[in-house]
């Protein structure tokens, strides 16, 4: 018995044939059903022109039920497009909802009509034993972890507790064609994939408290060696992006793991990580050194803000000192840190901003590997600050096609949270910001594009006047650049 499952573009437009991420999320449903002898066909939309053909195609024979999933945001419209496809081949199939979309907001989810049944968190355990339900026949009200509209009424049944991550089996890797997922970085070939879950941490604007509860629950080393092993026997891939949230919650943990990575002299490369500044401040040379022995070439860090009021009003639990303390520890060592800032932040203010971008060019200028990137703050359902954008007038999407129009490049219309003159700012500089650190804006394109390496090189003196002095007069080169599509697409 036949379940299709499909992985709708997170990205919209020209961005859907840009980069290729492994559908961790459907590979871990896909897994037990697929050891359990069900014949699961996954169907991938991100850079595949065919994808409405092999979904078609999949569709036909003696199906159980569709799947999919979806973030907030333009892969919504890509999910919605793939249910349409399924109603018109097959009416009467179930299709079911699951991922963080449809977890945050099952109601609105099933009653936009595109779906039957959402599965809510994760799915590893719930999604078989629903497959086993709508097989049999069996009532939804038997299966633990589910929404479903029952003659007009939300339904929503137990909550299941978390899985087990250790008790997992490795990935069914062979569902999909990891020959499409292979990303070369660094000279090699890598694929995602996720050691840990949750955050114990309590930051305002991340969905993972709501989902997770503040409960980290993360593989042992052993079973984080047993799960790459097999990716090297099986693809020869050496490389790893881990998506953890919270890699290093437990820094013993942590340790196990990279100290495995490096003495398996398996030549596995950890490339890119994500962590807190305050975690580096705990963090002494010879682990740091151990990073790097495991390849470790990036590490991610939320800064957020520049201001210390706005860090403790979005609860990010940590200082302005510990980020610039994290960026000396980390200066002696071949690591590119890589801070994230989000730009209008409810009731930010236009100092705090000017605040926040100085402290880029701070942590940029001291250490010259560090690079930067800043997001326009975008509310996401379920967490404290989104409830703080509707107190200040945010006009919650109705349908679920709506929830498409979250981005984060764009300061929207009616963001009445954002303070005008911040708002203001943030639309003329959010361009210019692109190009602050040297190099880090000409990098990706050196070897494709010599004509976009110029140009960037000739605009940077400019750019770099703007964000210092926050000098937004005659922002042409954003308007060039929003009117040529390049930049800010709302899709
Ligand atoms: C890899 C990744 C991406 C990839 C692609 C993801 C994909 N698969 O398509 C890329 C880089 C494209 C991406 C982009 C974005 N991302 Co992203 N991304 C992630 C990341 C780091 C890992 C996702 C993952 O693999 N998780 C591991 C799997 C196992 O978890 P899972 O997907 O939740 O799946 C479980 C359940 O949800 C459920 N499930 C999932 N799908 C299905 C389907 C069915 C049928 C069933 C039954 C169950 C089920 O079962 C699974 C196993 O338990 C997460 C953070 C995280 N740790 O999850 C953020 C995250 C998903 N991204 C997020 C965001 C906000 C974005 C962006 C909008 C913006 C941004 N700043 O990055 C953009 C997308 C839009 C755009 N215009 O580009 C948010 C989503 C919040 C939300 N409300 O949706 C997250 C949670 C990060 C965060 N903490 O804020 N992202």
């Amino acid at each position: 018995m036949r379940i299709v499952l499909f992985n709708p573009a997170p990205r919209s437009g020209w961005q859907v044939q840009r980069r290729i991420e492994l559908p961790l999320g459907l590979l871990c449903v896909a897994t037990p059903l697929d050891l359990a002898g069900w014949d699961v066909c996954i169907v991938e939309e991100y850079g595949n022109r065919r994808w409405r053909t092999e979904l078609v195609e999949a569709l036909r024979g003696e199906c159980v039920c569709f799947g999919v999933t979806s973030m907030t945001g333009p892969q919504l419209l890509h999910a919605v497009r793939a249910c349409q496809v399924v109603r018109q081949q097959r009416p009467g199939l179930p299709i079911v909802w699951g991922g963080i979309h449809a977890s945050l907001l099952p109601e609105q989810t099933l009653r936009s009509g595109w779906a039957d049944v959402v599965v809510v968190g994760e799915g590893e355990e719930t999604f078989p034993d629903l497959a086993d339900a709508l097989a049999a026949g069996r009532p939804l009200g038997s299966v633990a972890g589910i929404a479903y509209l029952e003659e007009g009424r939300f339904r929503a049944t137990a909550p299941r507790p978390y899985i087990d991550l250790n008790a997992q089996p490795p990935l069914s890797y062979r569902l999909i064609n990891m020959d499409h997922y292979r990303r070369r970085l660094f000279g090699m070939d890598h694929v995602s994939f996720n050691s840990s879950r949750g955050c114990p941490f309590r930051c305002a604007f991340c969905w993972d408290p709501v989902l997770h509860g503040r409960k980290w629950r993360a593989m042992e080393p052993d079973t984080v060696m047993d799960h790459l092993r097999r990716v090297i026997r099986d693809y020869g891939i050496r490389g790893f992006l881990f998506t953890d949230d919270f890699f290093f919650a437990d820094l013993t943990r942590a340790r196990g793991v990279v100290e495995a990575v490096v003495q398996s002299g398996l030549g596995i490369s950890i490339s890119k990580l994500q962590v807190r500044a305050d975690t580096i401040c705990r963090m002494d040379r010879d682990f740091l050194d151990l990073l790097v022995r495991a390849n470790v070439r990036r590490l991610t860090i939320g800064v957020e803000s520049g201001s210390q009021p706005m860090l403790d009003r979005i609860r990010k639990d940590m200082t302005i000192e510990q980020v610039i303390e994290a960026n000396e520890r980390l200066k002696p060592h071949p690591i590119v840190p890589v801070y994230l800032f989000m730009m209008a932040l409810p009731g930010e203010t236009p100092e705090q901003f000017a605040q926040s971008i100085a402290l880029a060019v701070r942590l940029t200028d001291e250490n010259p590997r560090a690079v930067k990137t800043f997001n326009v703050y975008t509310p996401y359902p379920g967490t404290e600050l989104y409830d703080t954008t509707v107190a200040h007038g945010l006009q919650p999407p109705h349908r679920l096609e709506d929830w498409a129009a979250f981005n984060f490049r764009k300061v929207r219309d009616d963001a009445a949270w954002v303070h005008p003159r911040t708002r203001r700012l943030v639309d003329a500089l959010d361009f210019p910001l692109m190009f602050l650190g040297k190099g880090h804006f000409v990098t990706p394109y050196k070897r494709t594009n010599p004509l976009a390496v110029a140009l960037a090189r000739m605009y940077y003196p400019l750019a770099r006047h703007r964000v210092t002095n926050l000098d937004v007069r005659f922002p042409l080169e954003t308007l060039l650049a929003r009117g040529l599509g390049i930049f800010g697409r709302q899709d």
